[in-house]
Formats: C-alpha cells, structure tokens, sequence
C-alpha cells in the first residue's frame, strides 16, 4: 500500500487509534499524520486520541495538535485512517470514523479482523509503526516523522527484546536512525524512566507475588484501597507485569489491580509457552500471545483460579506439567 495514493483528492483527513494509547498508537497517528501533512499540504489532517503520559507529549514530534476533545473538527471527513487497533477500540473517534468516507486501517494486532475498506495488516509485524513506515516513501519522510516512528517501534518491542522484533524490525528502525534524532534519550525517557510512585508500586507488586504451578506462573494484585491510598492510576502500574514475568523459570504472569471497587483489570505476559490472548479471551478481553489484558467484573477471586486453571491446562499440553 502507498498511503499517498490511497488518499488521492481527499480533502480532509481524520486519524485515531486506541484507547489508552501506547507509545506505538501515538507514534503511529503522528508519524501518519506528519507525513500527510508534509506531503498533502492542501489536505486538513487532524488527530484524535486520549490523553497519555507526558513522555509521549515530549518525545512524540506534534502531540501538540492532537484533538484530545474528540469534538470533530469537521462534520464528516474524506478519510479515517485507523491505526494499532480495529474500529471497536476507537472509543471517542468511533462516532467520526462511522461519518467518514473512505475507512482505512494499518494494525498489528493478531485479534483484529480488519476494519475499513482499505486494510493493511499483519500479526506478525513488531508495531504498527513499522506497518506505517511501508505505506511511506523514505525520500518524502523527515526527522520528525522518523522519529515519531521510531518511538512506536521502540515501544512495542520493549526496546527491541521481544520475540516480536525481526530483521525487519531492525532495518526499518536503522533506516529511522539516518534521519538524525537523539534516540538514546527517547528510549531512556520514553521506556526505561519511571515516576516515584511508579517505582514504589512496582516494589509493591514485586513483594506481594506469589508463584503457582511449580514456580511457571507468577502472580501478583495490588488492591482498590492500595490503590486510592497511593492515588494511583492504571499508568501508575506501567512495566509491573513486565517484570514480573522476568522471574527465573517462570513462564507466564498475572498482574491485577484494583480499577474500581468491584472491578480488576488484568494485565497477562509470557514468555515462551502460555498464549495469554487465549486467557485474556476468557473474560472478553484480548491482545497478542505474548501479552495480552482483560476486565474482571466482581470478586477478583473466582475469576484468578480460573486463570491459573487455564494457564495449568496450557502447560500441561505443552508437557511442563
Ligand atoms: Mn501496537
């Protein structure tokens, strides 16, 4: 797909992906954006997301025009492009994308069934900036685009450890490098950096883990009070599950927390063998094999046994049990 092509005579273009956004679902809206911006100057381009943290603010070139009101900007746009996600996660752009036009959607995720009439997607790409970056021409790209990019990429394969990252991965995060732009302090201030509160809910998380199934599941919650307590947020707990599946011989890990008073979300890894988009699924959420989240509504009890029941099956099939 060239995406300039693709948006041939249109006028106005609206851009949105999930909600929550990530690093990747950021960069993949603004290195989109800016790039239709610099090469359809005739063209209005807006782009609608949530708010996110300030390191995306200040590491992500242009997250200064992002419509964070959702209040359309035009009644009913040329094109909708969505990307990192399919339509039903589009949450206040949803209502705009249902008034567009021509629907476009680049995506990652294994879990998307593809939304739009024009769709590029693959399960097996890193980011869906690195699917971005094959709708561009290079020579019409610049450092602030690139950048954008590179964020995304940086991202989603947790500074290019994960499984998912490939050799082309790789080239098209080299070929990023050549614009020009201090890399090492996005990677530091966008992945590695965390807040006070951050860190002390990480110890948190760590010290309350338990291990289950011969020490192949990791498990830990940090409660509703413990949460009001610390006036923490959901991206208060970023990276916990994470590092919880770090753990020596440990294949797969469950993180809760308290979103509500009679709600749990889920944050599931793993590293080799559990698919924890197929727990996820369990209790309608979903994600990629590797990691993955989902809601529990009412006691958080019940629904974890039936989590490690599932994770014990998964094991069992795979002979580690
Ligand atoms: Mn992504």
């Amino acid at each position: 797909m060239n995406i300039l092509q693709e948006l041939k005579g249109v006028q106005t273009i609206a851009i949105s992906g999930h909600i929550n956004p990530d690093g990747d679902c950021v960069g993949s809206c603004m290195g989109m954006a800016l790039y239709l911006r610099k090469n359809m100057p005739q063209a209005q381009v807006d782009v609608y997301l949530e708010p996110f943290t300030d390191a995306l603010m200040r590491n992500i070139p242009g997250t200064e025009t992002i419509r964070f009101d959702f209040a359309p900007a035009v009644p009913a746009y040329d094109a909708f492009i969505v990307l990192d996600c399919g339509k039903e996660r589009l949450g206040g752009a949803e209502p705009i994308f249902d008034n567009a036009g021509l629907t476009i959607n680049i995506d990652h995720h294994v879990s998307n069934p593809g939304t739009g009439q024009v769709c590029y997607l693959d399960g097996n790409a890193g980011s869906a900036c690195e699917l971005v970056w094959d709708v561009l021409e290079e020579e019409r790209t610049d450092a602030r685009i690139a950048q954008a990019l590179y964020v995304g990429m940086v991202t989603d394969t947790g500074v290019f450890r994960y499984s998912n990252t490939s050799e082309k991965t790789m080239v098209k995060a080299g070929r990023l490098l050549r614009f020009g732009f201090d890399h090492a302090r996005i990677i530091r201030e966008v992945f590695f950096e965390k807040t006070f509160l951050q860190h002390k809910l990480m110890g948190i998380g760590l010290g309350q883990a338990r291990l289950y199934l011969d020490g192949l599941l990791i498990v830990s919650e940090i409660d509703y009070d413990t949460m009001q307590a610390n006036h923490a947020t959901k991206n208060d707990l970023e990276g916990i599950a994470s590092e919880m599946v770090l753990t020596e011989g440990v294949d797969c890990a469950l993180f809760l927390h308290g979103s509500r008073p009679d709600e749990s979300r889920v944050s599931l890894r793993s590293n080799n063998i559990v698919d924890v988009a197929r727990i996820a699924r369990l209790f309608d959420g979903g994600g990629h094999v590797r990691a993955s989240g989902c809601t529990i509504h009412g006691d958080s009890g019940p629904a974890l046994e039936k989590m490690i029941e599932a994770a014990r099956e998964q094991l069992r099939e795979a002979g580690r049990l």
